[in-house]
């Protein structure tokens, strides 16, 4: 973990969509957010650009390569001055694996809507679909 003031700084989470699915990842970590269903991702370091992040973290938590695309929904507020801002990703190569996470699911939209997401994603919901039913 960084030492740098956690003010200003950016958590990014990957939008992978495939074959009409969007894929989700269940969290280990905290306790309180433990079981609870997310867009992959995590803290953008000092000097990394957000695209950036999300290519490594998404390397490290799933083991794919990907392309960071345009921003997806609303920023979300954290706490101590952090923001969450969902990315769309691109699979390049590689099939996703849970090294960080106790599962993933590829979800339709009726499924994504009966997941229990951690609150923070849930601000996504409404483009989630909208893509989801585009597909
Ligand atoms: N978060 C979220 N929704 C996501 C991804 C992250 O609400 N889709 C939140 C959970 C945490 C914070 O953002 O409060 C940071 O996420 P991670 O713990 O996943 O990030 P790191 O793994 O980079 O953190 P660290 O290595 O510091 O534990």
């Amino acid at each position: 973990m960084s030492d740098a003031p956690a003010r200003d700084r950016e958590v990014v989470a990957g939008a992978i969509f495939h074959g009409g699915r969007l894929l989700l990842a269940q969290r280990t970590r905290p306790p309180a957010l433990a079981g609870r269903w997310e867009l992959p991702g995590g803290k953008v370091e000092e000097f990394e650009s957000p695209q950036s992040a999300l290519v490594r973290e998404l390397r490290e938590e799933l083991a794919v390569e990907v392309r960071c695309g345009a921003r997806i929904g609303v920023d979300v507020p954290l706490s101590r001055g952090m923001v969450l801002r969902a990315y769309r990703a691109e699979l390049v190569s590689g099939e996703p694996v849970a090294l960080e996470h106790s599962q993933l699911r590829w979800v339709d939209a009726e499924e994504l809507l009966s997941m229990d997401l951690v609150d923070n994603d849930r601000a996504w919901i409404p483009e989630l679909l909208e893509e989801l039913s585009a597909l």
